[in-house]
């Protein structure tokens, strides 16, 4: 296993960059699927990306309880993971990985109506969370 970490603006920038190349060549060798990514999430999915900088697409998600499926894309250019625990800090179901970038992982967990918490795990990474709030 190989982990990367970015230390410093410059590297930052230049993640940045590589994660903007990245991105313009998913978006021409996915133009074969109309539409976009979250046109195509079935009822139940909630889609995460892993962006540059630390840090998720959003700060809050929203979802209904019962089964939620979550699909955890990687848009920066380093490995992270993806946890979800409830408000005691208690991690619930399968931790997701997304090795590299454009790497995707999902995963099922079943959750009342509450607020979780979403993070990424890697040391360093502590800015990379979110809440989900399920009602
Ligand atoms: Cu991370």
């Amino acid at each position: 296993m190989t982990t990367r970490f970015a230390h410093g603006p410059l590297s930052t920038f230049a993640l940045g960059f590589v994660g903007l190349v990245t991105l313009a060549s998913c978006g021409s060798s996915s133009a074969a699927n109309s539409g976009g990514t979250a046109a195509t999430l079935a009822p139940g999915t909630i889609e995460v990306d892993a962006k540059d900088g630390f840090r998720l697409d959003k700060t809050e998600y929203d979802a209904k309880a019962g089964q939620l499926s979550i699909l955890y894309i990687n848009k920066s250019s380093i490995n992270h993971t993806l946890l979800v625990s409830d408000s005691t800090g208690v991690q619930i179901g399968t931790t997701l990985k997304v090795q590299s970038s454009g790497a995707k992982d999902s995963g099922s967990y079943t959750l009342a109506a509450g607020t979780y918490n979403l993070y990424c795990n890697i040391p360093g990474h502590e800015a990379m969370k979110a809440k989900l709030v399920v009602s």
